[in-house]
């Protein structure tokens, strides 16, 4: 137990077995559920969770979160640096790791240019390191190169909320409001499976009277907690969406007049929406006419209602129209106003939403700003210590900087931490394949990911437990994470990498490995921005259980709901964007007459990297399966557990059949937790969204085949 952080918290009420608690949060999903951290005294001295009584959780926990300090002390943790000889990585000194990294980003500077270096970040990262990682890049390897793997995740559903309301808060009001709501309507999430204890406000939304519409084409246990679920065709969201907004303005269903006051654009919207009469949204969506009547009846009924959007509606090549088509139909109800109304995205990582915030983005500073914005230059500049006109501009988005690497145009070198690409991104293969085309690959983990096991230099970083930092949550409260316990002697924290790097690389201006000196000099960065964080403190963050963003100065309590009064632009007012729909990237044909859709189980995390080595959950999902309908599994002639291959234009995936009638006869569903032959991304299409970059995860065609035909 860090004796500090122990004192500072005070002795546990768990029970007698329990020593010092220390109040944390999971080091998973974007709920970040409050959890204690209390040593078994009388066992082995090995850490416990805790439950924990915290305002988004209350108490509850997932399997995941219960196991989670279990990766604390796995034999499969990397303890020390491993260094690339001969073609096998071998243990090494932190001193001969550095310099060899040192070393190699300086040759490839040389002979290629300072952009020939690129770094690749994560949304599970604190926001001390989001920040510390974008600083790096663009100050110490004064590169434009540098994305992360929120812009396979947030991307989407940011810039629709970007361009509509200038502010992209993935929930723009605590999570308390959903109680509150006559109806939550929600595309494509699974929250049942990817934050289980969120589900406890779904639960007293329905004991409020409340009902729940769940849009999927798949009965999840989410669908199955709803009033009505949806089944809809994959990637037809935003048709169904124009569909129902078609219904309420035949029905003068909308609010003329909050459409007057606070929004422009609405015309357009109502033009566009006129074609899409109920029957011709049944033939594109397969979603009966008559349920998108029932559904527009409850919201015309609604006083208050939620509309929310997860993955399932966003990783498309239209992923940011399809959330556009929600926020319409969100203004012209006139929903973002009140407490249990409104629009929001519910954020996957762990700080999916500080991920975006603080500069790891190609074109993004902290704050929230724009890279190309001269006075958020001026300012970041000036905070960083150098000339403004050494501030690199924008880079690429994450698949194009990944499909770039080792190219003619692309960078030679990569810098990676807190992602596992080789598993997670679209089209892996072919990612892997660049990623073994460049001269330096670094990766930092915690654990010998797929893409760690492909570095020349890989670098064992602490753990959530061993180091404290701040993550916001799906709400945009700023939360602490406190360290509990020293790691292992030969492990460093993240911002201790960076900064050593700095150190080596002779990078101008001060490169602070301690957390909270980070986070104050984030905090001043942050000033005057969009997610404006400079009266956020250590402190203030414990003392109320968190701080909502924005929170300009020490005296301002934070910002639990946005808009209230106005939207974040020039006039306040919030803009409408018509859309229309349009086919998926890759559409079924002959050949790969099936849809795939891929997506989460409750007891695996990502790309499996750690939720793979935790026992329990390790034996909850062993390995990857194909989730299929019985008349579909009738017609190609496989049997429960049988195994099958999923083969597309890109590759196949392998994995055993799970026959349900949950899911559409046209559509299979593969998990994408497990790599090699059952990783579904060698199969997954990277059509990208023309304005997020969101590869669309979500469908593409295959052809199924026996693996023994
Ligand atoms: N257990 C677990 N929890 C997690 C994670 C994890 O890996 N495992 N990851 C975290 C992260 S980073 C994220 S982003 C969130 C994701 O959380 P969710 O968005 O809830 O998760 P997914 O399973 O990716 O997708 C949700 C649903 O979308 C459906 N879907 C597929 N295609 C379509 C479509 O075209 N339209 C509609 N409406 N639905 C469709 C799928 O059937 C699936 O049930 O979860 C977070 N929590
Ligand atoms: N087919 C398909 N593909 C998908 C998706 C999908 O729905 N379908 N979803 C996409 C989405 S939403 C997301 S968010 C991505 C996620 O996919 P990834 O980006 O691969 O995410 P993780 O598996 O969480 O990878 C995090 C890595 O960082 C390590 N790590 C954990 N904590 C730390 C730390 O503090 N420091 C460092 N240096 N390393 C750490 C972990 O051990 C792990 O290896 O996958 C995307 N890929
Ligand atoms: S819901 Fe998310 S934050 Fe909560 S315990 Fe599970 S993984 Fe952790
Ligand atoms: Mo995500």
């Amino acid at each position: 137990m860090h004796a500090t952080a122990a004192a500072q918290l005070g002795e546990a009420s768990n029970g007698p077995t329990m020593g010092a608690v220390v109040q944390t949060h999971c080091p998973y999903c974007a709920l970040q559920c409050g959890m204690g951290l209390g040593t078994d005294q009388e066992g082995t001295g090995a850490l416990r969770v805790l439950a924990r009584d915290f305002p988004t959780n209350n108490g509850g926990l997932c399997q995941k979160g219960w196991t989670a300090a279990e990766l604390l002390t796995s034999p499969q943790r990397l303890t020390t640096p491993l260094v690339r000889h001969a073609g096998r990585l071998q243990a090494a000194s932190w001193d001969h790791a550095l310099d060899t990294v040192v070393a190699g980003i300086k040759a490839v500077q040389t002979s290629h240019g300072a952009a020939a270096v690129a770094v690749f970040g994560g949304g599970g990262l604190t926001n001390e390191k989001c920040y510390a990682l974008g600083k790096f890049a663009r100050v110490a390897l004064k590169t434009p190169y540098i994305d992360y793997n929120g812009r396979f995740c947030m991307s989407s559903a940011a810039a629709a909320a970007n361009r509509s309301f200038g502010i992209d808060r993935g929930l723009p009001f605590p999570l308390s409001d959903l109680a509150e709501a006559d109806v939550i309507l929600m595309l494509g999430s699974n929250a049942a499976e990817t934050m289980p204890p969120f589900m406890q406000w779904l639960t007293r939304q329905r004991d409020n009277g409340g009902r729940l519409i769940v849009v999927d084409p798949r009965r999840t246990p989410t669908a199955r907690a709803s009033s009505l679920h949806l089944a809809v065709t994959p990637g037809t969201d935003l048709a169904l969406v124009n569909g129902l907004l078609h219904i309420l303005i035949m029905a003068g269903a909308i609010d003329e007049s909050y459409i007057a006051s606070r929004t422009v654009g609405f015309a357009e919207v109502r033009r566009v929406v006129a074609s899409y009469h109920p029957e011709r949204v049944e033939r594109i969506t397969g979603v009966p006419a008559a349920q998108l009547r029932a559904v527009a009846g409850m919201l015309a009924e609604a006083e208050r209602a939620i509309l929310l959007t997860a993955r399932g509606a966003e990783q498309h090549s239209k992923g940011v129209d399809t959330v556009s088509a929600l926020i319409n139909l969100a203004l012209a109800l006139g929903l973002p106003d009140g407490p249990g109304s409104g629009y929001g995205c519910l954020t996957g990582q762990g700080n999916g939403q500080g991920g975006r915030e603080h500069g790891q983005k190609a074109d993004q500073l902290p704050g929230y700003r724009s890279i190309t914005d001269p006075a958020a230059r001026e300012h970041i500049a000036s905070i960083w210590g150098i000339p403004v006109d050494d501030l690199p501009g924008p880079g690429r988005s994450a698949f194009e900087l990944l499909d770039s690497l080792g190219t003619e145009s692309g960078p030679r070198a990569l810098l990676l931490a807190g992602s596992n690409p080789v598993v997670s991104a679209p089209d892996s293969t072919r990612i892997t394949a660049r990623l073994q085309a460049l001269d330096l690959l670094v990766v930092s983990d915690v654990v010998l990911s797929e893409t760690a096991a492909l570095a020349d230099v890989v670098l064992p970083v602490t753990q959530w437990a061993e180091e404290t930092g701040t993550m916001t949550n799906l709400e945009g409260r700023v939360l602490l994470r406190n360290k509990a316990i020293d790691p292992p002697a030969e492990v460093r924290s993240d911002l201790q990498v960076i900064s050593e790097l700095a150190r080596r690389l002779e990078a101008p201006g001060s490169w602070s490995a301690d957390p909270a000196t980070v986070f104050d000099e984030l905090a001043r960065a942050s000033a005057g921005g969009i997610s404006d964080y400079a009266g956020i403190s250590y402190s203030k963050i414990t003392a109320q259980d968190g701080v909502f963003w924005p929170c300009p100065d020490a005296e301002h309590p934070g910002t639990a709901r946005l808009f209230a009064e106005r939207f974040h632009t020039a006039d306040g007012m919030a803009r409408f964007f018509a859309v229309e729909h349009r086919a998926v990237a890759e559409d079924i044909d002959e050949e790969y007459p099936i849809y795939l859709t891929t997506g989460r189980v409750l007891q695996q995390y990502q790309s499996g990297a750690q939720t793979r080595r935790i026992a329990a959950l390790a034996q909850a999902q062993p390995e990857s399966f194909v989730e299929l309908h019985p008349d579909l599994a009738e017609r190609l002639d496989v049997s429960e557990g049988e195994l099958i291959m999923v083969r597309s234009r890109r590759g196949v995936a392998q994995g055993l059949a799970r026959i349900t009638d949950s899911i559409r006869p046209d559509t299979v569903f593969m998990p994408f937790h497990f790599a090699d032959a059952g990783a579904a991304n060698r199969v997954t299409n990277p059509a990208l969204d023309p304005i997020s970059k969101m590869p669309e995860f979500k469908v593409c065609a295959v052809v199924l085949e026996k693996a023994d035909a």
